[in-house]
């Protein structure tokens, strides 16, 4: 199957042997009968596995061109099933610039339990390698990064990886498989923040994991299991409903995004524009190479500079809604520097670019042309 049918049939076969519904049903149930202790129908629990869970689990791995798929009450809950893997001693090497909650819980959770986190300027792959010693297992990379849309090259990072026989994660959640598909660039585990673009409709909070190898897959679930960040039954549909039309979305949002850019960057007002797909981005030749178009993420900064030029202007916005969050139909504001990214100190954060003049948008797919006056208004 190619992409676009993997949206919609992926994993999906048989779903209903009770009645042949056309969607999966939502098993809104937290058990299972069993006719003899141990005699069940493959589901014993819903923390363990819920047929809805499941269907969703099958669409995430066949959209990640992965094996198995793993989905979890939010994408932050993702993330910690798999730094679980790891233990005290052990390091990572992380993206430096990435989504806020992200160094949080790397941070502020799991240093205290003696993980150390190393966080890396990945845009030249090759300076991944000075921060990797006897107790790195594994290199986490988001791209594009959160929120300064740095591109990050997955095969020359899967390639140290291998070499020094760590795993790569690949937080996926801007790209979407729709743009690329980090596991096909030699990436172990695919994460995700479903609650973006793979739901698409802003209304549930939803984390995904996806690999290949089977035997991760069995720590994995047995964490999913253990841990039990699970989502429930309702969520997964939802979801389940939104992946059906991610590779139209993403499109939208492709388009709309390149005309919000090229309309920023030649607006006085603006400062710099953050978005891959232009000519001068510093990794454009990779985003070309790893990434089927260039997404709707766009980040810029004010001409004035200061944090008021950057309030103002979110506050004057009327079809973008200031809001936390991305990904969905409708397009959102956010200023980093006191909401998504509040959580990394000021001297951390400026290092890699989310000063206060810093706005970023989740470009939606509404009307090109009402979006792009909705900015020439409230930049004035
Ligand atoms: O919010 P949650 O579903 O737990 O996902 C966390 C997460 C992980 N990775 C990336 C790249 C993300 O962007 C996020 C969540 N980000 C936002 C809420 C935001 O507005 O940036």
């Amino acid at each position: 199957m190619k992409f676009n049918t993997k949206t919609i049939h992926g994993g999906q076969e048989n779903t209903d042997p009770a009645y042949g519904s056309v969607m999966p049903p939502i098993y809104q149930t937290s058990t299972y009968k069993q006719t003899t202790p141990g005699g069940h129908k493959g589901f014993e629990y819903s923390r363990s596995g819920n047929p809805t869970r499941a269907a969703l689990e099958r669409s995430l791995a066949s959209i990640e061109n992965g094996k198995f798929g793993l989905a979890f009450g939010s994408g932050l809950a993702a993330i910690d099933a798999v730094v679980k893997l790891f233990k005290p001693g052990d390091e990572i090497v992380s993206t430096n610039d990435l989504y806020g909650g992200s160094y949080r819980l790397f941070t502020k959770i799991y240093e205290n339990f003696g993980i150390k986190f190393h966080f890396v300027g990945m845009q030249n792959a090759a300076d991944i390698e000075k921060y990797i010693n006897g107790n790195t297992k594994m290199i986490w990379v988001e791209t594009p990064t959160n929120p300064m849309m740095n591109i990050i090259d997955i095969e020359a990072t899967s390639v140290i990886a291998r070499k020094h026989n760590l795993l790569l994660a690949v937080d996926n959640t801007f790209a979407t498989p729709y743009l690329q598909q980090p596991l096909d660039l030699g990436a172990d585990i695919v994460m995700h923040s479903a609650t973006k673009y793979l739901g698409g409709h802003s209304d549930v909070v939803m984390g995904g994991l996806v690999v290949k190898d089977e035997a991760l897959a069995d720590r994995l679930y047995f964490i999913q299991n253990a841990s039990g960040a699970v989502c429930g039954p309702q969520d997964s549909f939802l979801v389940l409903r939104g992946i059906k039309t991610l590779h139209i979305r993403m499109q939208r949002h492709c388009e709309n995004g390149e005309a919000v850019a090229n309309f920023l960057k030649s607006h006085p007002r603006v400062k710099q524009v953050y978005w891959p797909g232009f000519e001068d981005h510093p990794n454009h030749e990779i985003a070309k190479r790893q990434m089927k178009g260039f997404g709707g993420m766009i980040s810029f900064t004010t001409s004035e500079g200061t944090l008021e030029s950057a309030v103002k202007l979110v506050e004057k916005l009327h079809v973008f809604t200031l809001a936390e969050s991305l990904g969905g139909v409708e397009s959102l504001a956010g200023h980093p520097a006191s909401m998504t990214h509040a959580s990394i100190p000021k001297e951390e954060r400026e290092k890699t670019g989310v000063v206060d003049s810093l706005i970023r948008l989740s470009v939606g797919i509404e009307d090109a042309g009402d979006l792009i006056e909705d900015l020439k208004n409230a930049l004035g």
